[in-house]
């Protein structure tokens, strides 16, 4: 209840820090409005604020603060979900680089771990507790509904017992006063509220239980969606029913804080992005939400909402750049066809509240085997909600059949078919603004006012009968104002109209004892077309943003995919429209206000061709580099998990303050005759990488798998040593190592401190007893170590590569000294490119870069590009993993009206076939609309970088 008012809350995931643009924010906010969700979930990464022990960041791309203000702003509830464990694909499932240092065991009630967990709570809940919708007592109010302390947490020891009422009890005691949960990782009854005396269940000092389920199939090799799975039935209507085993936590509300919208996709697959979209996509949200809702999940959120992009260091070693996940918003923020279901789903959620609450009523008589139907009841008004489905719900067929029940108004045979996998959201025995609805096979979309009386909008599947019955005092005079409507009225009050879907039909109603009644009857395609702001229906637009009448003006703002046309319907007068802020001329027709020129198109625009400057980028293998600042490896603690061979050093990157991306790693050792190879073992994360080079030349290179469920994210790499390797005196070796990442901590094992880095290097060898060549280590990564040279753009955003600590990826760096090509060379080279966009002005579009042939997941070249865009790391190509070859960069870090600088760091083996392929700038999205989004500011000129 919020204010007294039960509500089903709708919500879907963001990821701020997915987005590094915080303009943006706003639009993806609306685009989740728009769509019909009423609250937003967001996950919150304590690694992305925290570079360094006690180091908190909460400015520009990590203003938290100005998130929540804009979710408010845009009248969504939230529910905030700060951890400290998230998992979300992220490095490290959200834990900072630093705290794999730490030997203590994380997500336990170990003390030196709490205290590292309250340094960030203390942080994120003084900002959190501003925006709760009950106030922080000082003045300040926002959105905040709901907040989740860990996530996942699937250990229940007394340790992890103790840990939980410490999570707790440090919310409350830093101000946190909405209702507390966890999400369960499935519906195991771990944590639930101590109070609510269910036996068998794990509990903990919950208020809500909350969990998360992913079902519905996968997508199969060649992007092919399978519905191999029903819609798991949660609570009422599980085994056992309301009070039974079925539910994990009867006596709170059904809560499910993830329920796939989508997933994730991984390095070397074949690109599933589209397919996940597809899979669980339009009519999957009608039979699988659906039947959560129908099952008493009041909460749900679906995870994502709007997936973004893992950029820089953010990915777990399971997955690659992009993060789209299929989401209702694309990466490119596009509302994709799932959205638009969604809002029509979501505008029967606000167009009846009695749904919150309901209770199954009476089982319905179903004359086909093939369907079944859930039949619910608000215990308060008795309105109904018949979610009509197959059975089970993954079926497949064509069905007519009928649905028998009683409904609040009598006995009622309600005509129906069902084409293929799908779901009806039906309502029956309802008051609708000042009408009653006896029934509708139809579903609606959306309740509003208009010419002082009601408007509903009805769809359905394009071409199918519909009958939607209402309930008057005596016989209303019916006006078919448009397309073919049948009325009949009868003795008992009821006035059914017969219709088929199809183009927009309107029928204006009155007398009979009610107020008067518009009725906008359509097919699923009409119904799409329809936005609602506040009491306003518009029609037309490809999206609308905000709709605001003030004094007879409505200032209405959204996007265009081409002309199209707009029809507002209000309830009061409107005398002029504005669109994007310009006066539009318009016409009154028939209680419509019409726009009587199309709304403009989007202009076309070219994008300039790359020209490319290089040089090369890896000093470190040169046997004469200076490396005298580097630090050398020593015996210093190792918290690693990943055992190692017994009088090592400690070879890891972490335990040198490095984290994130590449570091270097120089030995030198005596040759010895009987040096034949070198064997390295080290840890990377999926698809990460050696280069091992001795004296200067590349002696071999090694990369880990990728693929699903876990990556493997170590390994050992042999490599032959040439001839130098046996010569007398001092040789040097050069290893260049990528780390995609930490693990994430899913099983609270400590996977996260799996070893990243160089475990141990042992020369060997042809034959013979073992011995041991000693090899003095030092180590380089990236400038300032956990002193981030970049607190800007921040920790995800660079790695240790020569070109990198120089600032070569820096906008500002003077690159004129490059040339137009250099020789390919083993290493890494980097590319520097200037170009001026021109976006047209009033555009949102959304632009990208596209390596070599993007209609195939991967290229027979073997490289990887780190690409940098007027110096934010925007992501990783590896051309012979893939899939993911078309890289979107939001506007803000690029800018669209003017000078931009776009620098690789291309890493091969320098053999020809391994070089870099054409890079082009592409357009993956243009709308006439969007949001004003000023660029990020961050340094630009090497100079302003902080001294290493
Ligand atoms: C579950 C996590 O809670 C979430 O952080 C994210 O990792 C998501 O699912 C997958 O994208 S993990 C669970 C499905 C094992």
């Amino acid at each position: 209840m919020i204010d007294g008012q039960r509500k089903v809350i709708w919500s879907s995931e963001m990821h701020a820090f997915r987005l590094p643009s915080p303009d943006l924010w706003r639009d993806v906010l609306q685009k989740m409005k728009a769509s019909g969700f009423n609250t937003v979930a967001f996950y919150f990464d304590w690694g992305f604020h925290s570079p360094k022990r006690g180091v908190y960041d909460f400015s520009g791309i990590r203003d938290i603060d100005r998130l929540l203000t804009m979710a408010e702003e845009e009248g969504l509830y939230v529910m905030t979900r700060a951890g400290p464990y998230v998992n979300a694909e992220l490095t490290r499932g959200g834990f900072p680089g630093w705290l794999v240092n730490q030997r203590s065991r994380a997500r336990t009630d170990d003390p030196d771990y709490m205290a590292a967990a309250d340094e960030w709570l203390t942080q994120v809940h003084a900002i959190i507790r501003k925006h709760q919708i009950n106030g922080d007592g000082k003045g300040n109010r926002g959105t905040v509904i709901l907040h989740q302390i860990e996530n996942e947490l699937a250990l229940t020891t007394a340790s992890q017992r103790r840990y939980m009422d410490h999570l707790y009890a440090k919310a409350r005691a830093d101000g946190i006063t909405v209702p507390i949960f966890h999400n369960d990782q499935g519906r195991n009854g771990y944590w639930v509220p101590e109070d609510s005396k269910v036996e068998k269940v794990v509990h903990g000092p919950n208020d809500m239980y909350a969990f998360d389920g992913y079902p519905g199939g996968t997508c199969t090799v060649g992007g092919k969606v399978t519905r191999g799975s029903a819609a798991p039935d949660w609570g009422y209507y599980g085994p056992g029913g309301a009070k039974g085993g079925a539910s994990a936590s009867p006596n709170t509300p059904g809560f499910l804080a993830e329920f796939g919208g989508g997933w994730f996709d991984y390095w070397g697959s074949n690109g599933g992005y589209e397919c996940n979209a597809r899979q669980r996509g339009k009519r999957f949200q009608r039979v699988f939400y659906g039947t959560n809702l129908a099952n008493g999940i009041g909460i749900q959120s679906f995870y994502m909402g709007f997936g973004g992009t893992s950029w820089g260091w953010l990915p777990a070693p399971v997955v690659f750049t992009s993060y789209d996940y299929g989401s209702a918003i694309s990466e490119t923020r596009e509302v994709r066809e799932k959205a638009e279901e969604l809002k029509q789903l979501g505008g029967l959620i606000r167009a009846v509240p009695d749904l919150a609450g309901m209770i199954p009523a009476g089982a319905p008589t179903i004359s086909s085997p093939n369907i079944q139907v859930y039949h619910n009841k608000s215990p308060e008004t008795d309105a109904r909600f018949l979610m009509v489905t197959h059975k089970p719900s993954n079926g497949q067929s064509d069905d007519r059949f009928t649905v028998a029940a009683d409904l609040p108004d009598g006995r009622y045979t309600l005509p129906m078919q069902l084409r293929g996998f799908d779901a009806k959201w039906l309502i029956a025995g309802v008051n609708l603004g000042g009408q009653r609805l006896v029934y509708s096979t139809s579903e609606l979309q959306a309740l509003t006012k208009h010419a002082g009386g009601d408007l509903m909008l009805l769809y359905g599947r394009t071409q199918e009968p519909g009958e939607t019955v209402l309930r008057y005092a005596s016989e209303p005079r019916v006006t078919v104002l448009d397309g073919q409507v049948t009325s009949t009225f009868a003795s008992n009050g009821d006035l059914k109209l017969g219709y088929t879907h199809g183009t927009l039909a309107r029928v204006r109603i009155s007398g009979g004892g009610r107020p008067d009644l518009t009725l906008l009857i359509g097919d699923e395609a009409e119904g799409v077309k329809f936005w609602q702001e506040g009491d306003m229906l518009v029609r037309g637009p490809a999206l609308v943003r905000s709709g605001a009448l003030k004094g007879g003006t409505l200032a209405l703002t959204g996007d265009t995919r081409a002309e199209e046309p707009l029809e507002i319907w209000a309830p009061g007068a409107i005398r002029r429209v504005t669109w994007n802020g310009v006066v539009l001329p318009t016409r009154a027709a028939g209680g419509t206000v019409v726009a009587t020129q199309p709304l403009p198109a989007p202009a076309s625009f070219t994008l300039p061709t790359l020209k490319w400057r290089a040089a090369p980028g890896s000093p470190e293998t040169a046997p004469g580099y200076d490396d005298s600042k580097w630090q050398a490896i020593d015996t210093r603690a190792y918290a690693s998990i990943t055992a190692r061979p017994d009088g090592q050093p400690n070879m890891l990157m972490d335990a040198y303050g490095f984290h994130e991306g590449d570091v270097w790693y120089r030995g030198r050792f005596q040759g010895t005759p009987a040096a034949e190879r070198i064997q390295i073992y080290y840890g990377a994360g999926g698809s990460g990488m050696i280069q091992v080079f001795l004296d200067g030349q590349l002696i071999g290179d090694h990369e880990l798998p990728s693929g699903l469920p876990r990556p493997i994210t170590t390994g050992t790499a042999t490599f032959t040593l040439p001839e130098a390797a046996r010569t007398p005196g001092e040789h040097v070796l050069s290893v260049m190592l990528r780390n995609n990442g930490h693990n994430w901590d899913l099983d609270a094992d400590d996977f996260h401190k799996e070893a990243r880095g160089i475990v141990s290097a042992s020369i060997e060898p042809r034959v013979g007893p073992s011995f041991s060549v000693p090899i003095a280590w030092k180590i380089q990564g990236r400038a300032g170590g956990e002193d981030i040279a970049d607190p800007v753009r921040g920790v995800a955003n660079s790695g240790g590569l020569d070109g990198e600590r120089r600032g070569w990826h820096l906008p500002g760096f003077d690159d004129r000294a490059w040339k137009a090509t250099v020789p390919a060379a083993a290493g890494t080279t980097w590319y520097r490119s200037s170009f001026d966009l021109a976006v047209p002005k009033g555009q949102d579009a959304t632009i990208g870069l596209a390596f070599g042939d993007t209609t195939k997941p991967r290229s027979t070249g073997r490289y990887r590009v780190l690409m940098f865009v007027n110096g934010w790391n925007m992501g990783q190509f590896i051309a012979n993993i893939g899939p993911q070859r078309v890289f979107p960069v939001p506007e803000g870090i690029l800018n669209h009206r003017g000078r931009n600088t776009v620098a690789l760091a291309v890493t091969s083996d320098g053999a020809p076939e391994n070089a870099l392929e054409a890079v082009k700038l592409v357009t993956l999205r243009t709308v006439r609309g969007g949001i004003p989004v000023a660029p990020v500011a961050a340094p630009t000129k090497p100079s302003e970088l902080k001294a290493d």
